[in-house]
């Protein structure tokens, strides 16, 4: 289903990255919960192949061994302890699901969970698949049984992407497997799931798969609740259009971060001023359909779609306005990024510059254990992991999201070029100033009703004062509004819960 079964009707989740469960259960009791966010996104729960060269890589947990809860961010207690602390603090949490593939083919081994596999002849017993289960060459069409033209619908459905072994979801035995693992999570209490390479599944299987899932535990939803799905599809105009799936649920809208990037770097003549017609008035699906991201962890290494156009921690200051417009702007369901480092090492390739260490696993010891979270005391994370959730201006936009929730795009303002403001009904109010060198000086509607408001992007509402920029709105609804062009994160967002 579409609505995702947040708490409160909250209205951002944020992709915890390759965290542990542990680390995301004290994270979702000392942080996401208190300020509002509405559930995490966490990385492939199932037990996958351990890959040695390169070492321990993220891309290993996209390659299943097993639907046994073990791999490096914990085992099945650990993932029913994350889950019951977090919906115990209204934070929902969201599974990847990684069931288009098995794991690569070739070799044989035992995953993270210690269950042998043989991916020569497409034995996985921990399931039990065999080769039966999976698509062939003849169903496939191509001669090495992979992916080659996608401009070839039953090659992009039948055949192994990058070369991973092609369940076979025509098979009755292959659906009740894989809906028995969806099941088992939510019977755990999972609120729904992000449903991996979903262009590479036919729509009808994918239906007959969330068909058989059964409705969300009561212990935390209404009866009857159902589980919110979001579809991995990359549609940039090829064969396969994200029309296909939007009846069953949502589909990750990759035009959105792809075209926000170019906005916000000022790429083709683009313009903060178009902003006004992002979404279902452009050429995106529309607002109940989609799941809206600036970078997700395929693009912000380059893979996916978006190229050097995707906006991310390392490019902080529009990073940073980017995450307030998607935050601010009432268009899908939103979801934030929280990474960890990694260096990059571009090398030229024959097609252009690559990171040649796109593939850097998250930090780990000396024996490839994912490192623990450590949290200073500022706030902030160490040893690796970036937390952009964390830093003020982005999570203070997620409240402001959830106090405006409901409410229209209204007073819309630009100058032409890189200056916008607008409101949320009279909720909530933002300016932002991507000129670089001139300065937004403007009298502006703000929508709101009279009073002091503080500002969250310079600061926080803390006991009845404002440690940032304080906006007074007059009787009229009016303020005067001055962002220099070199502040330091030039914009200012106010709203109904940050009167001061
Ligand atoms: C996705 N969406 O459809 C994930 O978001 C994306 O991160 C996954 O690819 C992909 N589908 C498959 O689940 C990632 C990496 C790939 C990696 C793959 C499997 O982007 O680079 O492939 O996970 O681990 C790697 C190697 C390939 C190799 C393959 C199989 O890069 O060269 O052929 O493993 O051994
Ligand atoms: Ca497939």
């Amino acid at each position: 289903q579409h609505a995702p079964n947040t708490a409160d009707n909250k209205q951002a989740i944020v992709h915890l990255f390759e965290w542990r469960w542990a680390d995301i259960a004290a994270e979702c009791e000392t942080f996401l919960g208190p300020y509002g966010f509405g559930g995490v996104q966490v990385s492939p729960p199932n037990e996958n192949r351990v890959i040695a060269i390169p070492y321990r890589p993220w891309w290993e947990r996209y390659q299943p061994i097993s639907y046994h809860l073990n791999t490096r961010s914990g085992n099945d207690e650990d993932f029913r302890d994350m889950v019951h602390r977090c919906n115990q603090q209204g934070v929902r949490i969201y599974a990847d699901v990684v069931i288009n593939h098995m794991c690569g083919f070739g070799g044989s081994g035992h995953g993270t969970g210690g269950s042998y596999f043989n991916a020569e002849n497409l034995d996985f017993p921990a399931v039990p698949y065999g080769s039966n289960d999976f698509n062939n060459c003849s169903t496939c069409g191509t001669s090495d049984c992979k992916v080659q033209s996608y401009d070839d619908v039953n090659q992009i459905r039948n055949c192994r992407l990058v070369s991973m072994l092609d369940l076979n979801h025509s098979s009755d035995y292959v659906r009740g497997k894989i809906a028995d693992y969806m099941n088992y999570l939510t019977s755990i209490g999972v609120a729904g799931f992000r449903v991996d390479a979903a262009k590479h599944m036919w729509p009808g299987d994918l239906a007959a798969i969330f068909g058989r899932l059964s409705d969300l535990n009561t212990a935390y939803f209404p009866s009857g609740s159902r589980p919110f799905i979001a579809m991995e599809v990359i549609d940039l105009g090829g064969v396969i259009s994200s029309s296909e799936y939007i009846h069953m649920g949502r589909i990750t809208e990759f035009r959105y971060g792809k075209q926000i990037g170019q906005i916000f770097r000022k790429q083709y003549g683009q313009t903060l001023a178009y902003l006004q017609y992002i979404g279902e008035n452009w050429d995106k699906e529309s607002d109940n359909n989609v799941l809206v991201f600036v970078d997700n962890h395929d693009t912000q290494r380059s893979h996916g779609a978006g190229g050097e156009s995707i906006l991310t921690f390392r490019d902080s200051k529009l990073y940073k306005m980017a995450n307030a417009f998607m935050l601010a702007f009432p268009y899908g369901f939103v979801r934030m990024m929280s990474s960890y480092y990694w260096d990059q090492w571009w090398e030229l390739q024959s097609w252009g510059l690559k990171d040649s260490n796109d593939w850097i696993g998250p930090p780990a010891d000396g024996s490839g254990n994912t490192m623990g979270v450590s949290i200073n005391n500022k706030g902030n994370c160490r040893n690796g992991w970036i937390c952009e959730h964390r830093w003020r201006q982005n999570r203070n936009m997620v409240m402001f999201r959830n106090v405006a929730a409901g409410h229209g795009m209204f007073n819309w303002w630009d100058n032409g070029y890189h200056q916008i403001a607008f409101s949320r009904g009279d909720r909530a109010f933002i300016a932002i100033n991507n000129e670089g060198l001139w300065a937004l000086d403007a009298t502006l509607q703000t929508g709101l009703s009279s009073g002091d408001y503080c500002d969250v992007i310079s600061g926080d509402l803390s006991n009845g004062g404002c440690t940032g920029k304080t906006i007074t709105v007059g009787g009229d609804g009016r303020t005067h509004i001055y962002i220099a062009g070199d502040d330091e994160v030039p914009m200012i967002a106010i709203h109904a819960g940050s009167k001061v």
